[in-house]
């Protein structure tokens, strides 16, 4: 059986997503796309019906599951409109634009009492961490105390507005720094350096544990993530971000892409392919809607101590059970 979907969103990400599930997925075919930009849209057809109204695409009989890729401040009633109609959807991070929303997102989860949604938090599909993951849980580097995380943007995105370096660009690394740790995030002290870019932000676990994250929105020279876990009898880091070195015009050394997608290709893809498959069996898989809800409070939060009082108490409320 091929999983009927459609894409609401057809940008940056909703185009790369498109791409993947036409060439490099297994068990789906895009029966429907959705975006702002008719002419658009209409160009990316290839025979999928076009809408207009992404509600319209949500409540189709001919879609099953739903790509939700369009902007930040909609996905979030975008994806009140796929659990209202019973359907799966991968919906792009962040789930939702604050704290009061998401929880609406969770609490109509929690009432259907299954897991529709998966946050595409992706990299937690990209093999670095889940190399890194991997060492920690094994036990190779003793008991995790400290990671180290870097997130640099060439250029903030022309579309980047206000608080967005935290509520676009940092909830990756409290998506991925709580998934690495298994812990939640207790208190955050932000520091932002001349100019406002970049900010430097620490956070304590639950367990204890450490956590630093430069975020830079315009480092010039690349696009660049880097991670390095540090535990009682090792530490584990990412490798550099390229798998070639090149030599030439007095040079040696490896190239940095200009933005995300290149860097996580592998990982956008491994999501998409997953996603495809835990919708066929069932299973829920990746990023839950509750994990999608604690980036944004706790995003939410950090946005209220950049703006204030520079440390916070974070608070995310009791998880329900349906994910434990
Ligand atoms: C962008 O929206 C993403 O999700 C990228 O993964 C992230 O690195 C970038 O900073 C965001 O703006």
């Amino acid at each position: 059986m091929t999983l009927a979907v459609g894409v609401i969103g057809l940008g940056v990400m909703g185009a790369e997503h498109l791409r993947l599930l036409r060439e490099e997925t297994a068990g789906a075919t895009v029966t429907a796309i959705c975006d702002a930009d008719g002419e658009r849209a209409g160009r990316l057809a290839q025979g999928a019906a076009v809408f207009a109204d992404p509600l319209a695409l949500i409540a189709s009989d001919r879609v099953q599951a739903v790509v939700i890729a369009s902007p930040d401040a909609t996905h979030a009633g975008l994806a009140l409109a796929c659990l209202a109609q019973g359907k799966p959807a991968l919906c792009e991070k962040p789930l939702a634009a604050t704290t009061a929303e998401s929880l609406r997102i969770v609490e109509a989860e929690v009432a259907l009492g299954r897991r529709l949604l998966q946050i595409g938090y992706m990299r937690r599909f990209d093999p670095a961490y889940v190399e890194m993951k991997h060492a920690a849980d094994a036990g190779m580097i003793g008991d995790p105390v400290l990671l180290h995380n870097v997130h640099r943007n060439a250029a903030a995105p022309d579309w980047f507005t206000g608080p967005m370096a935290v509520t676009n660009s940092f909830v990756h690394e409290i998506d991925i720094s709580r998934w690495l740790l298994g812990a939640d995030p207790v208190t955050a002290t932000v520091h932002t350096a001349p100019g406002g870019d970049p900010l430097l932000i620490t956070m304590e676990t639950d367990k204890g544990q450490l956590v630093s994250t430069e975020v830079f929105m315009n480092a010039r020279y690349g696009y660049h993530v880097h991670a390095q876990l540090v535990g009682r009898a090792g530490t584990v880091q990412m490798a550099q971000p390229a798998v070639t070195l090149t030599n030439g015009s007095l040079h040696h050394g490896h190239t940095y892409p200009e933005n995300w997608v290149p860097r996580f290709r592998d990982a956008y893809r491994i999501q998409m392919n997953d996603w495809v498959r835990s919708v066929a069996s069932g299973k829920a898989a990746g990023a839950s809607a509750w994990d999608g809800y604690v980036a944004t409070v706790v995003a939410e939060q950090v946005v209220s101590a950049l703006q204030g009082a520079a440390r916070v108490n974070l608070s995310l409320g009791a998880r329900p059970d349906l994910y434990a």
